[in-house]
């Protein structure tokens, strides 16, 4: 698509898209109505409260803009609504600010891999921390089952299963043999699902098994946007079909950075969730303290060893992101 193909000059009424990229002063917009693609700029400034954001707009933002003239960078946005969700990490440009990744998104799915590389339960159970303070659902993608032998089979299974046991559900597949793919193209649909998962785990190889002509789609996204920025580290919504998104998220390993209290952490561990209240202490922080329903229920094997370490090394504040 070019500029020439951007509908005619005049009086329009406002056109409604979602932001599917983002270079800091463009914005790429696909028109909810016709699924055309619009390069956009922001019409004035744009607050929102309480946020203190190096970037006003992110992808999966649902704006309104007016086409004003003919040819490039000729769309302007003049709204924004309220976003559902959104995950930020911390900005590289301005301390103190935030950086918007992303808005409005229905599910991640957490790409991980026990072999070739491993995935540690603490990267995962730091983004599933970060999933229940976003309020986002997660799917664990347990991918390159076609390294595993029968050993591996089972280790996954019993992962699997305490993840489950927890509220998050998992797919196994392999991205490079399409083993599993419709199944989770079938996870897919009328969403939008962010993609994460850190480096080598198989998320740009599965992309490219759910993304219908996905070099096309790339290059007809990239032709839109700023082409003198370095544009690798910013969020990407590909269409898979009309009405059905997936954020690619190149460069960033974990769904942002949201301080939680360490008060509060233990809240977003489901299964000490249901615990908290019966510790002896009303400040119990579940570490030494006597009388921690959350530490007997480690000690019976009612939570798992690994979500318990996990729950530690994050009150700690060490830093496990790989
Ligand atoms: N054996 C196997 N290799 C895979 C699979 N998925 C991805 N890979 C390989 O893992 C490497 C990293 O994949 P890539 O998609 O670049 O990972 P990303 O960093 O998460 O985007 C590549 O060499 C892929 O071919 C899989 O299901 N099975
Ligand atoms: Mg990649
Ligand atoms: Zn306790």
């Amino acid at each position: 698509m070019t500029p020439e193909t951007f509908p005619p000059t005049g009086p329009t009424g406002l056109l409604r898209g979602i932001v599917v990229k983002s270079t800091g002063s463009w914005y790429v917009v696909r028109g909810l109505a016709t699924g055309e693609l619009y390069r956009c700029r922001l019409r004035g400034k744009f607050k929102i409260k309480g946020l203190k954001a190096s970037n006003p707009l992110a992808v999966g933002d649902i704006v309104d803009f007016t086409v004003e003239a003919q040819g490039e960078g000729a769309a302007v946005i003049s709204h924004i609504t309220p976003r559902r969700n959104y995950i930020v990490r911390r900005s590289v440009h301005k301390t103190g600010h935030v950086h918007i990744v992303a808005a409005n998104i229905d599910q991640a799915l957490l790409v991980v891999t026990l072999v070739s590389p491993a995935t540690s339960f603490g990267f995962i159970d730091r983004f599933l921390v970060t999933a229940e303070a976003y309020h986002i659902p997660v799917t664990l993608l347990f991918n390159k089952t076609d390294l595993y032998d029968a050993d591996g089979f089972e280790y996954q299974a019993e992962i699997a299963g305490m993840y489950a046991s927890l509220g998050y559900p998992s797919r196994t597949c392999a991205a490079t043999t399409g083993e599993g793919v419709p199944e989770i193209d079938h996870l897919l649909d009328g969403k939008v699902s962010l993609l994460a998962g850190h480096s080598g785990v198989g998320k740009s190889t599965l992309i490219n098994a759910l993304v219908p002509d996905l070099d096309l789609k790339t290059a007809e996204i990239s032709e839109f946007s700023d082409k003198g920025v370095h544009t690798t580290t910013f969020a990407e919504m590909l269409v898979v079909r009309p009405g059905t998104f997936i954020i690619d998220t190149p460069g960033i390993k974990e769904l942002g950075l949201v301080e939680i209290p360490p008060t509060e952490l233990a809240g977003y561990f489901p299964e000490f969730r249901a615990l908290l209240g019966q510790c002896r202490y009303h400040n119990c922080q579940h570490t030494h303290e006597p009388g921690c329903a959350v530490r007997d229920a480690v000690d019976q094997g009612r939570i798992a060893l690994p979500r318990y370490d996990s729950y530690i090394s994050m009150l700690a504040g060490e830093d496990n992101r790989h």
